[in-house]
């Protein structure tokens, strides 16, 4: 079994649901995944979108879960479940209905076609690390440091919890 941090995003409803709704959905599409064992859910939080502003304010969460799926196997449930929460991929960074990012994957470093692993930002960005260091402060993040430390060098006042 692998522990695996999840970073969970969205600042797009759909027809028939807000950002919230779409990141609750997404937990509970996980934890119906029989391989997949959900431990621990961070608050949620809302913000200020990164990166290109001319966006709606994002809703963030982080869950800590356990699996025995390899990571490419892990990255197409996500996948599926962003798609059947209505994700088009229009623009690089730009509005979506729902973002599944693998964080960690135990202590694995993996660099390949689809996957960077630890996520090259974690540790620059305050959606990530607050949600992260609520649920899990003593994590370690391989060649970069231990959460609760990561947190208080990033900015954090944008960051609303729900
Ligand atoms: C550049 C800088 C691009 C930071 C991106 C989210 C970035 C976001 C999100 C918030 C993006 C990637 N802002 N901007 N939450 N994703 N608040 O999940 F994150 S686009
Ligand atoms: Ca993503
Ligand atoms: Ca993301």
């Amino acid at each position: 079994m692998t522990i695996v941090y999840i970073g969970l995003g969205s600042n797009l409803g759909g027809d028939f649901a807000s950002p919230k709704q779409n990141i609750t959905s997404a937990i509970n599409a996980l934890a119906k995944i029989k391989s997949i064992q959900i431990i621990r859910i961070s608050s949620f939080y809302e913000s200020k979108p990164i990166g290109p502003q001319d966006q709606s304010d994002y809703i963030n969460a982080v869950i800590k879960l356990k699996t025995n799926l390899d990571s490419t196997k892990l990255l197409n449930s996500l996948q599926t479940i962003e798609n059947h929460h209505g994700r088009i991929r229009s623009q690089y960074w730009g509005p979506r209905t729902l973002d599944l990012d693998i964080l960690l994957f135990g202590d694995q470093i993996i660099h390949n076609d689809r996957l960077t692993i630890p996520h090259t930002e974690i540790c620059n960005r305050s959606f990530v690390l607050v949600p992260l260091s609520e649920i899990e402060p003593d994590c370690v993040i391989p060649e970069k440091g231990i959460v609760s430390d990561l947190v208080s060098n990033v900015s954090q006042a944008e960051l609303k919890v729900l």
